[in-house]
């Protein structure tokens, strides 16, 4: 059966198409531009489950089919978790990862060491087309670089030092950040319930 990734971030997509399949789900899983029709859903959550689970719906509603979502963001400790939810727009302009990250460096440029905790945070939610909904989280804490380095990867990976690693998540492999990884942790999680549900 078919599956929707209810995400247009190519970055997602692929770690999503690794994660669920090394998952061992056997399903055909097809991203959002797939259903171009389909409108992009007002993210108007405060959370990111409800972020997610509003992704999920959207497309789960106008297509009849399963669909998963991602909602997920970077939380610096020292802003009080901002970005959080408004990760990819941080800068003013969805999606531009390279001006988000930049912005956010350079407001942390006074900030020393001890005090640039981070997390990643990832909402993996599941919607079915009656309004069946189920979500669960996973987060990857590490410590932010003051500048970027790597290559893999996407978003705000050149700058976050994983909790354990010298290196950032833009220098694993992609095998080990999904290892690790808040989407990994979220994603491995969701399978179960997915093979629940679906079968
Ligand atoms: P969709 O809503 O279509 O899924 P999006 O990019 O708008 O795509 P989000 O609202 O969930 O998705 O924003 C996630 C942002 O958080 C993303 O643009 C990155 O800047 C950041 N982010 C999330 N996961 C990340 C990761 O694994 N590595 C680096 N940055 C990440
Ligand atoms: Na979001």
């Amino acid at each position: 059966t078919r599956l929707i990734l209810a995400t247009r971030n190519a970055g997602k997509i692929t770690e999503l198409r690794a994660i669920l399949a090394d998952a061992g789900l056997p399903h055909d899983l097809v991203g959002a531009d797939a259903y171009p029709e389909v409108p992009d859903v007002k993210e108007t959550g405060v959370t990111f489950a409800e972020n997610a689970l509003l992704k999920a719906h959207a497309l789960a509603r106008a297509t009849g089919l399963p669909a998963v979502a991602d909602d997920s963001g970077l939380c610096v400790d020292v802003l009080g978790g901002a970005p959080g939810i408004f990760s990819a727009r941080w800068s003013g302009t969805h999606g531009d990862d390279r001006a988000n990250l930049q912005l956010l460096l350079a407001q942390l440029a006074d900030i020393d060491d001890t005090h640039r905790a981070a997390h990643f945070a990832c909402a993996a939610a599941l919607a079915l087309p009656d309004g069946t909904e189920r979500v669960v989280e996973g987060r990857m804490p590490g410590i932010l670089r003051h500048e970027p380095i790597g290559t893999n990867g996407f978003g705000y990976d050149p700058i976050l030092q994983p909790d354990g690693y010298e290196v950032t998540c833009a220098q694993l492999s992609p095998e080990e950040k999904n290892a690790i990884s808040h989407r990994g942790k979220a994603f491995r999680a969701l399978v179960p319930v997915v093979r629940e549900l679906l079968g």
